[in-house]
């Protein structure tokens, strides 16, 4: 299998760090390119143009991170990180919605921000920054199910999401209001799959 991605993509991460935690590396073949310069690989597997995208054995594409983390946790050999029904995989699949939600917000800012100066939109990073604001607590208020996950897809995807936060918001000081969020991710952060996929 051939995944594209970009080494500081916080979405590609996600679906590496998953591939790491089930340690699969071997079957699968990275290939870092800039999805922006639209490279015509990418542009030939999904017609979104972003990155990660997932080229199975078979021939067929996959895009965005949510279904090809699904997909590779079904079919790579190692732990099952997202429950395969009932309340453990909605747990599961919330948290990541979260976590996805977090990231767009946090992706999207940062996006608006490299634009050029007189395309950006100061409302539209005040929005995205206002959802940053509202995730939050809804994931302090989730500490609970997050330890229950067990670093499942929804623990890794809110790892990852939060890491982003300090790779790319790093004046965000969001542990202050979170504590309990703060000792979870300080827990978690330093696992091999993480570091394996730091985009510093
Ligand atoms: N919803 C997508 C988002 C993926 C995404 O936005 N990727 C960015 C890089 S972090 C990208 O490839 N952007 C290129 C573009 O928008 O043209 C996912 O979850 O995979």
């Amino acid at each position: 299998m051939k995944l594209y991605i970009a080494r500081t993509s916080p979405y590609a991460r996600k679906v590496l760090a998953l591939v790491h935690e089930k340690q699969a590396t071997e079957k699968v073949q990275v290939v870092a390119i800039d999805p922006w310069s639209d490279p015509a690989d990418l542009l030939t597997a999904v017609p979104s143009g972003k990155v990660p995208a997932l080229v199975t054995d078979e021939g067929w594409c996959l895009g965005e991170s949510w279904a090809i983390v699904d997909y590779l946790d079904a079919v790579l050999p190692g732990r099952r990180l997202l429950p395969p029904a009932g309340p453990d995989r909605w747990r599961s699949l919330r948290l990541s919605a979260l976590a996805q939600g977090l990231l767009d917000a946090a992706f999207s800012a940062v996006i608006e921000g490299r634009r050029p100066p007189g395309e950006r939109s100061p409302g539209w990073v005040v929005r995205q920054k206002s959802a940053i604001a509202r995730t939050l607590p809804a994931l302090e208020a989730a500490v609970a199910d997050l330890v229950a996950d067990d670093v499942g897809l929804g623990g890794l995807s809110v790892a990852c999401a939060l890491d982003y936060l300090d790779f790319r918001h790093d004046d965000l000081d969001w542990r202050a209001d979170h504590p309990g969020l703060a000792a979870w991710f300080a827990g978690v952060i330093d696992r091999p799959s993480f570091r394996a996929t730091n985009p510093r």
